[in-house]
Parts: structure tokens; sequence; C-alpha cells
């Protein structure tokens, strides 16, 4: 199943969640960009499947890579994460995002097991667009949560958010419907 970002923006009021999900009816998150990287847009979908979810992401708008200098970290490919709290609020535009938490680990695991631990993003100009299964959460289950994106690589080592920097992106993860 496969939709255009800009056909899935909008999400639907409370009172139609769980009432007859039509076929339209995705979890998905939409992507803003901050003040940091306030070029990026897209969007993530969080698709059912048997024993757990394929996870889509379409991203537009990722900033140039750069490479590690002068003790900094690149700038890319990108840590991908769900954090806890579903509230992309921008927050300390030095450091955006604050707001929506650590990474959501309902299973209390090392980061680089997180069930929010997700691979790095790769720019291709600006474009990523990437797609992995997991077993580790259903759709429902992160509903009213936050997809985050980073400046940095995700180490997957580094605890408890594998050395990621600042937040580039943010989207809460609800119910969409085609428009
Ligand atoms: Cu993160």
């Amino acid at each position: 199943m496969f939709y255009d970002a800009r056909t899935v923006n909008q999400e639907l009021p409370n009172n139609t969640r769980n009432e007859n999900r039509s076929e339209e009816v995705v979890v998905a998150a939409s992507i803003i960009g901050g003040p940091l990287a306030p070029e990026i847009e897209g969007i993530v979908y969080f698709d059912p499947v048997e024993d757990g979810t394929d996870v889509t992401v379409i991203v537009y708008g990722l900033p140039d890579y750069q490479p590690a200098r002068n003790g900094h970290a690149p700038i890319g490919p990108f840590g991908f994460h769900i954090h806890e709290n579903g509230d992309c609020s921008v927050g300390n535009s030095d450091s955006p995002f604050e707001i929506s938490g650590n990474h959501w680990n309902p299973t209390n695991q090392p980061h680089g097991n997180h069930a929010g631990d997700f691979p790095n993003l790769f720019s291709n100009n600006g474009f990523c667009q990437m797609s992995f299964f997991t077993n580790k959460f259903t759709p429902e289950e992160v509903l009213g949560k936050a997809v985050i994106i980073h400046q940095n690589p995700d180490d997957f080592r580094t605890q408890p958010a594998g050395n990621t920097g600042k937040r580039l992106a943010c989207g809460v993860i609800g119910y969409y419907s085609e428009r």
C-alpha cells in the first residue's frame, strides 16, 4: 500500500478512530523540519503485517552530508527513532523538539535495541526513501508517539541515544486518511 505524502497530511477527528476503519486510513506520521532544518518534509507509514509492522519513510529536504571534522560528528546519515511523547512543539530553537522526550523503550532495553531504534536515513540530494520490517510493535502501539530525525548518525552503542545529536525534524504518529 503506497500513498503520496501530500494526500495524507490530515489527521482524523478523535471520534472517527477505531470505527469502520477503511483501507484509506493508515497509521502514519507527517514529518516537518524544525528551525535547524526547515526544508525537511515527509511521511512515515506504519503498515500492519504478520507479526509486526512495515515501516516506510519518504523524506525530502535533508541537509547535505558533511564529514566529521575537528571533533564534530558527521552531519548525516541521520539518526531516526520513535520518541516517547507525541508532541512536536519546537521549544528551544537551538535544541528543538526536546519535549518529544527520550527514545520509546517499552521493554527497557539498552540503546541499539529500543523498540523505537530505527536505521539511519541516507540522503540522496536531500531525498530518502526506506522501508524495513520490525517485529517490535504493531502500528497501534505507536499511536500518539513521535518520530524524530537527528542531525548525526546513530552509532547504536552510545547510551542512551546513540550520539545522534540535535533534532532536525519531528512528526506525531496518528491515524491519517486520504483527502
Ligand atoms: Cu532520537
